[in-house]
């Protein structure tokens, strides 16, 4: 081959390497599940390290401990508003957050660690969730990220992004998780998403989980490696962790929706490497 050639080559490999995808799939079978992943998974760690509980919130007692968490209150949001009210403890060590309506109004919970939690001096490490889902269309919970700044339209995502570990917009079996970054208007926003379909998520319980590292992130739903990528540039400030539950046009309508409808959390867990 001509130099010119391997040079024509060699540009379009890395203009490729370069292009992101807007949305990839993914498809695990139900044989491929640990059933003890669904209870609780870590990954391996590298030689001569392990993993250090930084975090936890079983959610057990009567109410949320607010030294974690604080709640969004008396906030729109979407089609409907974040209201404190939405959000409890069942006393047998789940968070409830209970999607209803008052009348015309539709309203629904979500809580944040917010100024809280400092365990993300280093935002490095392993994040996780236990979540029985809802049943009903017109909304959708979710557990995610806000690191840095995310409207920061410079430095691609190293300076902030938005990191949705899982959504669940839809009743089928796909689970969807997104990385955002340089802010959310249209001109200069990134995105990438990857829809997981795992046959069986809408019943029972199911873990998803992020490892965040210098140069990668790694998503997981029940402990099967879903998505790895470092699209943006792998964010390298902390943020806050966020439960929330969203209602919009995405998941359906509302209007059609059975209510209350709600979704459990058993625990959150955030695990950083100790070497
Ligand atoms: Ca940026
Ligand atoms: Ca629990």
């Amino acid at each position: 081959m001509k130099k010119r050639n391997i040079m024509i080559l060699l540009a379009l490999i890395l203009t490729m390497a370069a292009c992101i995808p807007a949305i990839t799939f993914f498809f695990v079978s139900p044989l491929n599940v640990n059933p003890e992943h669904r209870e609780f998974f870590l990954p391996t760690t590298p030689e001569g390290s392990e993993w250090e509980l930084v975090f936890e919130d079983n959610f057990d007692g009567a109410v949320l401990d607010e030294n974690k968490w604080r709640y969004e209150d008396n906030t729109p949001r979407r089609d409907g508003w974040w209201e404190k009210e939405a959000v409890s403890l069942d006393g047998d060590g789940n968070l409830v957050m209970t999607t209803y309506n008052e009348g015309d109004r539709f309203i629904d919970g979500c809580i944040t660690s917010r100024g809280l939690v400092d365990i993300m001096e280093k935002p490095y490490g392993f994040y996780t969730i236990r979540i029985k889902l809802h049943s009903q269309q017109g909304h959708w919970p979710a557990f995610w990220m806000m690191a840095g700044d995310v409207g920061s339209i410079e430095n691609g995502g190293v300076d902030g992004a938005e990191i949705d570990i899982f959504e669940k917009p839809t009743l089928d079996n796909m689970v969807q998780q997104t990385i955002h970054w340089d802010g959310y208007d249209p001109e200069h926003h990134q995105s990438s998403a990857r829809k997981v379909y795992l046959p069986g998520i809408m019943e029972g319980w199911h873990t998803y989980s992020l490892w965040w590292t210098a140069n990668k992130y790694i998503y997981y739903v029940d402990g099967v490696k879903t998505w790895s990528h470092n699209y943006g540039g792998v964010c390298q400030k902390p943020g806050e962790l966020i439960i929330s539950d969203e209602i919009g046009s995405w998941a359906g309508d509302i209007k059609k929706a059975a209510l209350p409808d709600s979704f459990l959390v058993d625990y959150v867990r955030v695990f950083t490497l100790k070497e």
